[in-house]
């Protein structure tokens, strides 16, 4: 790659441009689109879940589990990424095709990734050794250099949305990768994993030094719970409503015992909107994938409209306003990198009325 050469009607300016990208400079007056008003890298993207399910299951047809990384993927590539497989500048957003019988063998790395199961059964994935259980609905993590692999005994295949800060960790040139051993690794198959029976129980939190056995304690950086069961969630989001009254509930996936994000770079919600309701507009620093999970309906985002149903997924560029509104009941998975913007004190929210009453901090 050369440096862009920039040119000018003038030719004394003109052979200054030209002496200017021999030496690998780059002037700022050129320079469009770089101090932008307001964010504005994305525009809002959507895919169909028809065409993202079609291609998964021929890809499970047509290419094995060991080509490239040892998983069978295919991410979400923005438009207008120039080609790059990522989502968002600093999302990953992918759907993983497992078919029956097969192992997306172990390794780690450095970019940390969550799981949202969308459709079939009997997916075992195994984090430091830990079986976790997946089922339609739960979310699973795979946190910063943990060992991973995903086992399918069963006799379904299994698709889920893959989420990863592999964008953000590549930009920031901090990727590391390691292959497990060939070795295959033996587990039990049970539906509860070692870390929902340390820290699944609502409120309640064990002391001691098994508490902090089951993982990596010196990280302590990403949630101590490992897997949220759909159930848990759907009868969380019900209670709120119930007691709210309200038309729509938001619950933020946390670390059970700091409250934290579930990893240091992403935050995992679900928004439910009952069907007839529309939200209020809301737009923040930030990008996000939207994964629809339950219901229909539709999205106006950045002033477009984008009608969804189940297993659609969306991009919701930062500083794009964003308001649903629900056909049936609708429940809506989002990831964003939220917790990176406030981490360093770029975080920044419009319209969201706080459940505190306090005014916008924007
Ligand atoms: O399942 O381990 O979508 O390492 C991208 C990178 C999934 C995985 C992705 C990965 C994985
Ligand atoms: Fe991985």
């Amino acid at each position: 790659m050369t440096t862009k050469r920039f040119h000018d009607d003038d030719s004394a300016v003109d052979d200054f441009y030209a002496e200017v990208a021999t030496a690998d400079l780059q002037p700022l007056w050129t320079q469009e689109g770089l101090l932008t008003k307001t964010p504005a890298r994305l525009r809002p993207h959507l895919w169909r879940w028809k065409t993202l399910r079609g291609l998964a299951e021929r890809s499970g047809e047509l290419i094995g589990i060991d080509r490239g990384g040892d998983r069978r993927v295919l991410s979400l590539s923005h438009p207008d990424l120039c080609g790059l497989p990522f989502a968002t500048h600093t999302l990953w957003g992918a759907v993983q095709y497992l078919r029956p019988g097969e192992l997306a063998p172990a390794h780690r790395h450095s970019p940390a990734a969550l799981r949202f199961v969308l459709e079939g059964s009997g997916v075992w994935t195994l984090v430091n050794g830990d079986p976790l259980h997946m089922a339609p609905g739960d979310l699973v993590l795979t946190p910063s250099y943990t060992w991973h692999e995903h086992h399918n005994p069963g006799t379904e295949p299994m698709i889920w949305f893959d989420g990863l800060d592999l964008p953000l960790v590549r930009n920031l040139d901090a990727v590391f990768f390691e292959p497990g051993s060939d070795t295959l690794t033996e587990y039990e198959p049970r539906l509860r994993s070692r870390s929902e029976d340390h820290f699944a129980a609502p409120g309640l939190v064990p002391v001691g030094a098994e508490a902090v056995a089951v993982q990596d304690p010196a990280s302590g950086r990403f949630s101590r719970l490992l897997a949220y069961r759909w159930s848990d969630v759907d009868a969380a989001l019900d209670r709120l409503l119930g007691s709210t009254g309200g038309a729509q509930a938001t619950i933020r996936y946390a670390d059970p015992v700091t409250g934290a994000d579930v990893m240091p770079t992403l935050r995992a919600e679900i928004h439910r909107v009952l069907a007839g309701h529309r939200t209020k507009p809301v737009r923040r620093v930030g990008s996000g994938i939207w994964v629809v999970h339950r219901g229909s309906g539709a999205s106006v985002v950045g002033g477009t409209r984008y009608s969804w149903s189940a297993g659609d997924m969306f991009v919701a560029p930062s500083w794009a306003t964003v308001s649903h509104e629900a056909d049936a009941d609708a429940d809506l998975f989002l990831l964003s990198d939220e917790p990176v913007l406030e981490a360093i004190g770029l975080a920044r929210t419009e319209g969201a009325g706080r459940a505190d009453g306090a005014p916008d901090d924007n």
